[in-house]
């Protein structure tokens, strides 16, 4: 058998055993590459006598194009094969049921809802959110409310203070959000029309206080703004968050510093055993506090109070939270027990609205 006879063999073998492209490419370079077996072959032609390389020329020819016909043949069978063989591993069925997304799993806390329930209802009545820091100075927190020095809320059994500054002034937690307000108007001049959610502090922890709670305070100031004003925006808000065509209220003379009258304010109610039911019954449940803002208030923010008049509010969203949903433990709040969230919690996507219910 000649050369070339003996070669042609050799390589459809090693084509034939080549068992991925890989090993492929290097019998093609063995075979067909500048110092490959044929093309050495191919070189040797030139130093033939012209009657051999008038044979031996078509025949190498031959053998470059039998090969490279055998190697592309055998690229194409692996390839497929290797396909086959991913499709096989990597396949999915698309009718499968998804896993619960993050979407569907997670909860929104009780707290958060209701305060966007109450945004929500605030929102429509015209009334927009306002945000302010967690830290406060002594001003925003206390001076500017008509706080004074001596006051007990300033004790520092009440007050989360930070540690002296260097000119002997210090920090404090937010003890309510009312310095947000402060901020407000202390922005541009009146009217002013919002509501302050926000976190708050006070060095408290027993079975109903826990020391960071979450309240929510309204203001409105304007020329003509009058109690009749606070009675109306009080009583839609509480039968669009209690979800009752009417709700009896009564207002209690009451005493804070930054308001000139307070007052209390209770809702009817009736308790039966251990649950609450809002819009009916004989009993009274206190819900929050409110008055219209204090002389002294307006002029340290530099509104002139014979000018401009108007009500603020306050309330704690943790208790009414409690209050609407049945929850009987404050402290299971801020505990973070995903059974206990996955209980009370509500689902993201049911964002309350008043046209399509607050809580459904
Ligand atoms: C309350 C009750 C009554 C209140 C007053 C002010 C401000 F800044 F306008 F003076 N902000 N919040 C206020 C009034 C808060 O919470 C029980």
């Amino acid at each position: 058998m000649s050369d070339h006879e003996q070669l042609a063999r050799d390589l459809h073998e090693e084509i034939k055993a080549a068992g991925d492209e890989a090993t492929l490419e290097a019998v093609r370079v063995s075979a067909l590459g500048k110092k490959g077996r044929i093309s050495q072959l191919m070189k040797s032609l030139g130093s033939m006598d012209p009657e051999q390389r008038k044979i031996m020329g078509p025949a190498l020819n031959g053998l470059k194009n039998d090969i490279q016909a055998a190697i592309s043949e055998r690229q194409k069978a692996l390839y497929a094969a290797a396909l086959d063989a991913r499709l096989q591993t990597e396949k999915l069925d698309v009718t499968l049921p998804l896993p619960p997304s993050a979407q569907q799993m997670g909860r929104i806390h009780p707290v958060s809802q209701v305060m966007d329930e109450i945004a929500a209802i605030f929102g429509d009545m015209g009334l927009s959110i306002a945000e302010g820091p967690d830290i406060e100075d002594d001003f925003h927190n206390f001076t500017a409310l008509n706080i004074p020095a001596e006051h007990p809320a300033r004790q520092m059994h009440d007050t989360f203070y930070f540690n002296e500054r260097e000119d002997g002034s210090r920090l404090v937690l937010r003890t309510h959000t009312s310095p947000v307000q402060i901020r407000t108007m202390m922005s541009g001049p009146p009217p002013h029309r919002i509501v302050a959610p926000g976190r708050t502090y006070r060095c408290d922890s027993d079975q109903t206080h826990t020391p960071m709670f979450h309240q929510i305070e309204g203001l409105v100031i304007d020329k003509e703004t009058h109690i009749g004003h606070l009675k109306w925006v009080l009583e839609e808000f509480c039968k669009a968050f209690f979800e009752v065509d009417s709700v009896k209220m009564r207002f209690r003379p009451s005493h804070f510093p930054f308001t000139e009258p307070s007052f209390e304010m209770d809702i009817g109610c009736a308790r039966l055993g251990n649950e609450i039911r809002i819009g009916e019954g004989e009993d009274w449940l206190e819900i929050l506090g409110c008055g219209m803002v204090h002389p002294s208030v307006l002029r340290n923010v530099d509104i002139d109070p014979d000018v401009y008049q108007g009500f603020a509010f306050g309330m704690g969203i943790d208790r009414l939270a409690m209050l609407k949903y049945g929850i009987p433990d404050l402290r299971a709040f801020f505990e973070a027990d995903l059974r206990w969230l996955r209980h009370y919690g509500f689902v993201p996507l049911d964002i309350p609205t008043l046209h399509g219910g607050l809580s459904r």
